[in-house]
């Protein structure tokens, strides 16, 4: 192995390619590699951080049959034979897989021949349904295949970028780094964010429309008729490429039959809507960006479907610059809906309604039993556990227990589950619940390919051993279906499987089908290993790949037009009631992923958001009496969580934003999973992750407090807690209902109960309610509490900082107690670069001391966002803030 490997970052679906190296003294360097077409050397402050994830903390290192440890063949043996009896007692469609954006592409191709082929069922379906499934179902509508037209290079081509219902600052930092790249080389290139909420992604926006949740297709019908008014139809491409553009108009005017009409019903002002309207009737060469905020709606594939109209209309569609863009959540996402892992896809984008494609799948695979309609998809799919109509799941790499809606339905399936197999690198939420737990490698250890938002195939090449037991998923897979009975799982590598898979992509496939990477199909092992990153279509003729698909108006519809789509425009799913009158929206932070299994063990990552919130509108915040900073109870039809408030401007009133991240073993009440309502999208399955009606409340316990401890502790004494990884210690957030007898005797028995002799500084104050307690060892500090009647307690950053000293001075001891920052001791604050570790305070005191009123000066003082830049934004708003200050 050389010594720099070449591979791909595991999070986001822009797919940054990595260069990863020893760094000689134990750990890895990992940098954005510069011949990636991807990111071009960069990388956002969660990639660069990977090396921080990689220890062996969390992971699964055994394979486990109920709690116990076992060995691989007696655990598969289990596996196999649970489901086979399972299996003929019951019929296939007893059993399942749920599975994940996060596998690689020949895991998850061999895990859905092994359902769809083999088993016979098409109970597979992916967490991909909850991220892109009404893409997937608005592409097909539309194009006739789930292909996504154009390519990152667009947007430095366009002249106007729409970014609808994506946070792309926080979600997509490096492709958002290269629209601020491109808008810096070109300050005529617009932005328009469309999005309820005034999101980092705003800080380009040369317009922010912030529309009221689940109204674009409002926006996008009036926009359609705009466009035709203003003679923008290109007449041209329409008469010979699509179909149904007059209905989709006459629909279109319906519901939107004026600007006034659209700004109403979408909460804008209308002299906003109607610059929308101008730019992009005046911009041929316009990209629309779009993501969760309207994927994740139960009307979200006609959401897409609006969108797609408007490029139609005037043939923005597969010419450099322009075109709609879905842009896809996961390092995997793409790869899982071309191997077919949806329950109602069949393999390699073919349809598993198709008979023809049900017959030429059936004979490649040489199939016993090829399914023959579609499975269960995820959230009927956790309903029908429940109920009991499918007694065997199989869940790799994704933590349902957290992600799904209505959460604790999901649990209650879980429990009842009569048999569950749980793969997955870490322990996670939905780990505990698995009979049979099997170890996966992680990420540094697998090797294979994924496929990012632009169709762009890479590798991820391990560069680790796998930890202990662990072992590949498609190796685990293929394992199982060797012993239930089934032939063609003989796979030796990889490679093996990812060339049977190129030969099914091109096999009678004659330009039938978008997803044809046949010329890959002949690759030897080697050239496997050393594949450069390429853009589906790979064929004969396009050895290269292909950059932009339909430039020849070409589709995959019967009669190859695209076809437009009428979209009546139907409210979000659950209605505001008196009892439930705020609307929750959910989504990401900046430096946190997901259910935080990886992220979270970063102390560069965790430094951002400390704690999970809930985010209002000072109105909102008077309204429902709750102050900024304390704790309050979010509450739906479905279930409850307590989390800290954040008041902001930047919320709409009338919603709220919790973010998804927090779960069980980062907080006791935070998983938002329990609040959303179940309700998905009639035509994609996707659910209503941006709208559920809920209520909001003050929580205010007897006691607040915090703790910082060099070790992870149950915190059972108190009622509400989170905890964040620090540098070197664990940082919790504490309050409670009942108030200790004695916290003195508390800290002793919980944080040194096997030192009698330790000695705690403390100060008390009964009679207010306060208490600190600090323990140091050999002038280091080893844990501090500090409990109050409110949540207004001392600054923790200073105090994390401290922990760092190899001696306190007597200074610090003092300010210690005091409670706060001594004279020429600094509160370096809450993280913004977390790249560069740089806090808010320091960037506060540049500006106001320093005079620094850029960004840049502050670059090149404090080095904050000269890295990934993700945190560019909040050192604008800091500059902001100060100037109105001042
Ligand atoms: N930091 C970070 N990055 C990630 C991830 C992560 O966990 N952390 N996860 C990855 C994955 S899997 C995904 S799918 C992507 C998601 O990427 P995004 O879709 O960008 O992220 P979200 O925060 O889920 O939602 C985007 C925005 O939709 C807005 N929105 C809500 N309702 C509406 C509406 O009705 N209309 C419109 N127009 N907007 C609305 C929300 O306010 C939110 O700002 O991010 C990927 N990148
Ligand atoms: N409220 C709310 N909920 C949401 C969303 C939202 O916006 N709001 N967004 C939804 C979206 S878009 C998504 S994509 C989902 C994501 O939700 P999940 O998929 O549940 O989230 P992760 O935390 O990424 O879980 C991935 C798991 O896979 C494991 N893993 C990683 N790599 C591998 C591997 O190679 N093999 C195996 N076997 N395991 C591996 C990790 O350890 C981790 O436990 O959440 C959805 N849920
Ligand atoms: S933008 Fe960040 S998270 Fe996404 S692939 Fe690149 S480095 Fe990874
Ligand atoms: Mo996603």
């Amino acid at each position: 192995m050389s010594d720099v490997v070449k591979s791909t970052c595991p999070y986001c679906g822009v797919g940054c390619g990595l260069l990863v190296e020893a760094d000689g003294s134990g750990n890895w360097s990992i940098r954005g590699d510069p011949e990636h077409p991807a990111n071009l050397g960069r990388l956002c402050s969660k990639g660069t951080a990977l090396g921080e994830t990689l220890d062996a903390e969390g992971r699964l290192t055994q394979p486990m049959i109920h709690g116990q440890s076992a060995d691989w063949d007696r655990s598969l043996d289990v596996v196999a034979q649970r489901f086979s009896e399972i299996i003929e007692a019951h019929g296939p469609d007893a059993v399942a897989f749920y599975v994940s954006g996060q596998l690689l592409t020949e895991d998850y191709y061999v895990a859905n021949k092994l359902m769809k082929g083999f088993i016979g069922s098409a109970n597979i379906d992916t967490n991909s349904r909850l991220c892109m499934a009404s893409s997937v179902a608005g592409h097909k509508r539309a194009f006739g295949a789930d292909t996504v037209p154009g390519c990152y290079e667009d947007f430095e081509e366009a002249e106007l970028i729409v970014l609808t219902g994506s946070n792309t600052a926080w979600c997509h930092p490096v492709l958002y780094r290269r629209i601020v790249r491109a808008k810096e080389a070109r300050p005529d290139l617009r932005v328009v964010v469309i999005d309820p909420r005034e999101t980092a992604t705003c800080d380009i926006a040369d317009l922010h429309l912030p529309l009221r949740s689940g109204t674009d297709s409002t926006l996008f019908n009036g926009l359609l008729c705009r466009l035709q008014d203003q003679g923008r139809v290109d007449r041209t491409f329409v008469e010979a490429h699509t179909e149904g553009a007059d209905e989709a108009l006459q629909t279109a005017r319906c519901y939107a039959p004026s600007t006034a009409v659209v700004a109403e019903l979408c909460g804008l002002e209308q002299a906003a809507v109607e610059t929308f309207y101008r730019w992009f009737v005046d911009t041929p060469k316009t990209v629309t960006l779009y993501s969760q905020g309207i994927n994740q709606t139960s009307s979200g594939t006609d959401k897409v479907n609006a969108i797609i109209n408007c490029h139609l209309l005037t043939g923005r569609i597969g010419k450099p610059g322009s075109g709609p863009f879905s842009i896809t959540g996961q390092p995997n996402a793409m790869g899982g809906r071309e191997v077919g892992a949806l329950a109602n896809q069949l393999a390699c984008h073919m349809n598993l309604e198709d008979a023809a494609h049900r017959d030429l799948v059936g004979r490649f695979w040489q199939a016993p039993s090829l399914a023959s309609r579609a499975g269960r998809k995820a959230v009927d799919l956790f309903r029908a556990i429940e109920r009991g109509e499918i007694k065997a799941l199989w869940v790799m790499a994704t933590n349902p227990a957290v992600s799904l809606p209505d959460a604790s339905q999901v649990r209650r399936a879980l429990r009842q589950c009569e048999f569950l197999v749980v793969s997955d690198s870490s322990h996670n939420d939905t780990t505990g619940y698995a009979n049979v737990l099997l170890p996966a490698l992680a990420w540094g250890e697998k090797d294979g390919t994924v496929t990012n938002s632009e169709r762009r195939i890479s590798r991820q090449r391990s560069f680790l051993p796998g930890l202990e037991a662990a072992r590949p998923d498609w190796w685990i897979v293929s394992q199982v279906a060797r012993r239930l009975g089934h032939a063609g799982f003989d796979y030796a590598s990889n490679h093996e499987i990812f060339t049977e898979y190129a030969a099914l992509s091109g096999f009678e496939n004659g330009g039938s089908r978008d997803f044809d990477i046949s010329a890959l199909e002949g690759l030897s092992a080697r050239d496997y290993d050393e594949l450069p990153s390429l853009q589906w279509p790979v064929t004969a003729q396009q050895r290269q790949g292909t950059p932009r698909m339909y430039s020849d108006g070409r589709f995959q519809t019967p009669t190859r037009r695209a076809r437009f789509l009428p979209v009546t425009p139907r409210p979000p799913g659950g209605p505001l009631t008196e009892r439930y009158p705020l609307v929750l929206n959910t989504g990401r932070t900046r430096d946190q992923w997901h259910t935080m299994t990886r992220t979270g063990k970063s102390p560069r990552l965790s430094g951002h958001d400390t704690e999970p919130f809930v985010e209002l509108h000072p109105q909102d915040a008077v309204r429902f009496g709750i102050e900024a900073g304390e704790l309050a109870r979010v509450r739906s039809r479905w279930g409850e969580v307590v989390v800290r408030a954040k008041v902001l401007e930047q919320q709409l009133p009338g919603s709220l934003f919790i973010p998804m991240h927090w779960n069980d073993q980062f907080a006791a009440c935070a998983g938002v999973g329990c609040l959303i309502n179940p309700i998905v999208d009639p035509v994609s399955g996707q659910p209503e992750f941006k709208h559920t009606p809920v209520a909001i409340e003050p929580y205010r316990p007897l006691w607040h407090g915090f703790l910082l401890t060099r070790q992870a502790i149950t915190v059972d004494w108190a009622s509400y807690w989170s905890r964040a990884r620090r540098d070197g210690l664990w940082h919790y957030e504490l309050a409670g209902e009942q108030q200790a007898e004695s916290w003195s005797e508390l800290v002793r028995q919980r944080l040194t109960p096997n030192l009698a002799d330790a000695q705690w500084a403390e100060m008390f104050d009964s009679a207010g309610g306060h208490y600190r307690g600090m323990h140091i060892v050999e002038d280091r500090l080893q844990h501090c509490l500090f409990i109050g009647p409110d949540h207004r307690l001392p600054k923790r950053d200073w105090l994390v900082q401290l922990f760092a000293r190899e001696a306190l001075t007597r200074q610090e001891r003092q300010s210690l107690l005091a409670g706060s920052p001594g004279r020429g001791q600094e509160d370096a604050g809450r993280t913004i670069c977390a790249c560069f570790g740089v806090g808010e305070n320091h960037i506060v005191k540049a500006i106001r001391e320093r005079g620094l009123m850029t960004k840049e000066a502050i670059g090149e003082a404090l080095q904050a966002g000269t890295n990934c830049g993700s945190c560019l934004s909040e050192i604008s708003q800091l500059i902001i803030e100060q100037v109105a200050q001042e």
